[in-house]
């Protein structure tokens, strides 16, 4: 959490931004304040300066504040990244007249108390995945933000990898009929950087300050995304979970996921590995992965769906393709298709550059943040919205209960009815 700045240290620093914002004159803007500055900070960074250089916004982001709990390290940031100010005060920032969006990016033990604020202070709340550390935390950030939502305030959930152009195509496939009825689904998120037992304790191996271990951290995206293609809800898992290096060298300092290490060591409290069949609301059957110990697999999040007509298959490691197999087309010319998805006609594709020049991890944060800027131009609920990162929430919970239960089958928690908002006066 943040920190309250210490006395005589001054509230807000001012910075010269070297991108100079974009946008006719005309054009409104919608002024950012965002909270944290690690790895999700540089990457939320990077969507909010590029959204409006390559999408014609309704109304044009300013990346307006940064805040952080120490004054030198947030004005690196803030320098390196483009922000104007910054501040090391969250409570001050996130109730600033001058403000309209606060986006979140620190450790899930502090989103709950930093987006109830946010919404509270009547600001767009964009918040980074998993919703919370638990599902009630979750369901109180859902609650205030369905009651947010009927004054036209707006909060989203960050699974970004839904607006990799590939997935989203897989989705559009999935719901035009193109794979039929849904079956199976294969899921799994695979990363190696827990191999080394002298990896540090860092906050993604605490459960008080990130809530779970792989499961939360990666195994929230394959759940939501699995959800996001296929277009139905899990409804009960049934899982097992483990820690392999249970104790790790205490975190010297911090940098991209890991850091130094010191000499003492400390309990690692989350999972290493997170394995979990599930039953989805059609009957679909699903098995998931989700590993910081996938020996060689650096950031894999494969999804496979197959259905009674074809089949999608995507890989983040080669996010640029899509996998489509076509059980109609005749004998000799079936099998897997591989669909590179950077044609102008592919979601997002028009806005960047001419086919098979290729997109990479940081567009989705690109995409998000002009998604999340029309939707809350258009007074109209951008998705995944707080209920949807409460639903992958109540998945993970159940997933953990199963986990301590001998893997018995759970049933998720239904999720909370999405009511439209009023039209904003
Ligand atoms: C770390 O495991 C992590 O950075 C996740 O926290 C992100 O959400 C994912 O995009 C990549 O892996």
């Amino acid at each position: 959490m943040p920190a309250a700045p210490a006395a005589g240290i001054p509230r807000f620093r001012l910075h010269v931004p070297r991108f100079p914002e974009r946008g006719p004159v005309d054009t409104p803007s919608l002024r950012i304040a965002m909270i944290g500055h690690g790895f999700m900070g540089a990457a939320h960074s990077q969507g909010w300066r590029t959204a409006p250089r390559f999408f014609d916004l309704p109304a044009r982001p300013q990346m307006a504040l940064l805040v952080g709990r120490t004054a030198d390290s947030t004005a690196a940031a803030a320098e390196k990244w483009g922000w104007a100010e910054t501040s090391t005060d969250w409570r001050a920032a996130v109730t600033r007249d001058d403000i309209d969006i606060v986006d979140i990016v620190t450790p899930g033990s502090s989103h709950v108390e930093i987006a109830l604020a946010a919404l509270a202070a009547g600001k767009h709340v964009l918040c980074e995945k998993p919703l919370a550390n638990t599902a009630d935390e979750a369901e109180a950030m859902a609650d205030a933000a369905q009651r947010a939502a009927s004054s036209g305030v707006f909060a989203m959930v960050g699974f970004t990898y839904r607006r990799v152009p590939a997935a989203t195509l897989a989705r559009d496939l999935v719901a035009e009929g193109a794979i039929g009825e849904i079956r199976q689904v294969r899921a799994a998120y695979l990363q190696d950087w827990l191999v080394d037992p002298e990896v540090p304790l860092a906050w993604r191996l605490q459960k008080h300050l990130a809530g779970s271990g792989a499961l939360g951290d990666i195994g929230a995206h394959a759940v939501d995304l699995a959800q996001f293609i296929t277009g139905q809800r899990l409804t009960s898992v049934s899982g097992v979970m483990e820690t392999f290096v249970k104790q790790r060298p205490l975190l010297a300092s911090s940098s991209g996921l890991g850091g130094t290490a010191a000499s003492e060591r400390g309990a690692v409290t989350v999972d290493d590995i997170a394995l979990f069949t599930g039953r989805f609301e059609n009957g679909a059957l699903g098995s998931f992965e989700a590993t910081r110990m996938a020996t060689g697999r650096k950031n894999a999040l494969r999804i496979e769906v197959a259905g009674s007509h074809g089949a999608v298959s995507f890989d983040l490691e080669d996010l640029n393709a899509l996998d489509y197999y076509d059980a109609t087309a005749p004998g000799p010319r079936q099998g897997f298709t591989r669909i590179l998805v950077t044609e102008p006609e592919h979601p997002y594709l028009s806005a960047w550059w001419p086919a098979g020049h290729m997109l990479g991890y940081e567009h989705g944060f690109t995409h998000q943040a002009k998604d999340f800027v029309e939707a809350i131009v258009a007074a109209r609920q951008p998705e995944p919205s707080f209920a949807a990162g409460l639903q992958v929430q109540r998945v993970l919970a159940a997933v953990e209960h199963s986990a301590g239960t001998g893997s018995a089958w759970t049933t998720v928690a239904a999720p909370i009815p999405e009511t439209a908002p009023e039209p904003s006066s």
